[in-house]
Parts: structure tokens; sequence; C-alpha cells
């Protein structure tokens, strides 16, 4: 299709203090080397590749101290810069780094979207709530907390101080894929009114279900969809790559699926790929996966509807 050509900027943000493994600072050059930017090229879209992000000399400390002062100068710099790659008017993809650089690229998003008066909504496939405060969490680890800052709870004013902050309605949330909840963020979540559609709610409905409600959500609202992909959403079987895998994760197609239908709907306005562990791969496999995956939510199809025969109901499928 010539007519859903973007204009697309990729930026690499190898952070690993968010989470308890080592490895998910390759990510973003295993994810280069498994071919994106070919592969998005490949589409027909214009691609930008800006490296990867450097952030401000944070202070040492006490190991927890520095850990936090790490995440902070990450998340402040990432903001900046993403809402920045959004003033450019692409489509930003953040390839990570641990699910703690959602703190930064969906701040600087909805600064964005803030400004230009678009609601912004996000949709989070992930094995994990990311709804934990620090107050709640029971690993301390930050790459489990992204949503709750997100969506304005307390306990995070190191990060950003409040008038820094640029919150995203918990009610605009869709959690995707969830399979691991602690006690503190599912009270958490009910009492925010955040959508959660568990591996429960897919295996009885399958995915395409829940994907429509979302997709007609974002569009009566012509709204801004930002897609947060963690490793993890998928079953470690198909993406072992991951330091948090959780048996029971999205299939192969399951997760196709969901990127064939929201190219389709063209809601999509960022992304961030995250969690990736290169360390803990075998020889790729999750990496490329994840590639097609993208490719799959840029564009590329099985086959062009145009020549497809199959009908339903009279109506060409
Ligand atoms: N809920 C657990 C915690 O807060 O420690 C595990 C979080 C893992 C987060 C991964 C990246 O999605
Ligand atoms: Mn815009
Ligand atoms: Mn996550
Ligand atoms: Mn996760």
């Amino acid at each position: 299709d010539r007519d859903d050509q973007r204009f697309v900027e990729i930026i690499g943000v190898p952070i690993e203090a968010g989470a308890g493994h080592p490895g998910a600072l390759m990510g973003p050059a295993a994810l280069r080397t498994a071919g994106l930017v070919r592969a998005l090229r490949e589409l027909g879209h214009e691609v930008r590749d800006l490296g990867d992000l450097t952030p401000d000399p944070w202070s040492e400390g006490d190991a927890a101290t520095a850990r936090l002062a790490e995440i902070t100068a990450w998340s402040r710099a990432l903001a900046d810069r993403s809402y920045a790659m959004m003033q450019a008017g692409g489509v930003p993809v953040f390839l990570g780094g641990d699910h703690s650089l959602s703190m930064g690229s969906v701040t600087g998003v909805a600064r964005h979207c803030r400004e230009a008066g678009k609601p912004l909504f996000v949709l989070w496939l992930d094995a994990h709530g990311d709804f934990n405060t620090p107050h709640t969490s029971p690993s301390g680890n930050m790459h489990g907390m992204p949503v709750a800052l997100l969506c304005g709870e307390d306990g995070f004013d190191e990060v950003f101080p409040p008038e820094q902050r640029a919150t995203v309605n918990p009610a605009h949330v869709h959690l995707f894929g969830i399979r691991s909840l602690d006690p503190g963020e599912r009270r958490l979540l009910r009492a925010r009114g955040v959508d959660v559609v568990d591996m429960r709610l897919i295996d009885e409905h399958g995915v395409g279900v829940h994907m429509r409600r979302i997709i007609e959500r974002v569009r009566q609202a012509d709204g801004h969809l930002h897609v947060s992909l963690d490793v993890d959403f998928l079953d470690p079987a198909i993406a072992p790559a991951v330091g948090t895998a959780v048996l029971g994760g999205a299939t192969y197609r399951e997760a196709h699926l969901i990127m064939e239908m929201l190219h389709d709907a063209g809601v999509v306005g960022s992304l961030d790929v995250v969690e990736l562990n290169p360390f803990l791969d075998e020889r790729g496999k999750s990496a490329l996966l994840l590639v097609d995956l993208v490719a799959s939510l840029f564009g590329r199809r099985i086959i062009d509807p145009a020549v497809t025969q199959s009908q339903i109901g009279g109506q060409a499928v």
C-alpha cells in the first residue's frame, strides 16, 4: 500500500537498571542485528535510526540509590527525546532495554498529546501488570512499576517532580495478556478502573474480540494509541529471551493477529519494544520474532486483501 507509508524514527534505549537480571541493555543491538530497519524499509516506510540515547551522568551512591538515579536520568532524557520525536511528526519506536524506559517514552508522548488535544490510549502487551509502586513492589525492580507512574500514582517524585509529569488516564489504559499480578497491584488496578484483559479472557473469547473493542474505542475518540510490547507477553516457548518468563503467553498467531489488526486500524502512533534479553535468547529467535511482529504492525501481510477470494455472508473479508 503506497498510502500508508510512515516516517518511522527508531531510538535505542539500552537500560537494564529496572530489571532483576542483566542483559536487556543488549536489546537494541540485537533488534538491529535481526534486521528491524531493513524490514521497515522493505515495507516502503521512511526510516531514520537515531542510534542509542545517552542520558546525562547520574550520581553513584549505594546500589539502590544509584539504580534510582540511573532510571531517573534515562527517564528524563527519554521523555524529552520522545516529545521531540512526536513533534517531528513521525512514529517513534523505542527499543529497550527494560520496561522502566516506558516511564520516559510515554511521558514524552503524553506531553505531546496533551498539547495537541489528542486523547492518549495505551495498549500494554505484557504478562505483568507493571502497576506496582515503590510502596507495593515485592522486588523493588522498577520495570514492574511504569504503568503506575504513568497513571499518576504516588512514590515517583524522584523520577519526575510533579510539574514534569504528564499522566495517562488509567481508564485509557488496556493491559493485555496478563497472567502475573502481585496483591498490591491487583488492588490498585481495580481501584483505578484499568481494563485488564488477562489470559483467561483471551482463552475464552480470542484476541480478536478484545482488540476490536479497544480499537473501536480509540477510533471513536480519534485518539493516539501507544503500544508497549513486552517480550514476556509472548509464550516463552516462542520467545525465550526474557528474564521474567511466565508460562501460558500469547501464541505466534495471536501476537501477529494483534499487530495485523492494529495496522489495519491505523491507530498506532508510537511503540515500545522492551525486555528483550539477548543473553537468554536461542540463536536470535526471540529477536527475529520481534522484528516480524513489528513488520506486521507496520503493514506486512500474508496476502493483499484485494486479491482474496474469501467471502462471509456475501462480504469480502
Ligand atoms: N510484578 C513483579 C515485580 O514487580 O517485581 C514482576 C515485574 C516484572 C516486570 C516485567 C517487565 O514486565
Ligand atoms: Mn501528533
Ligand atoms: Mn513489562
Ligand atoms: Mn512483563
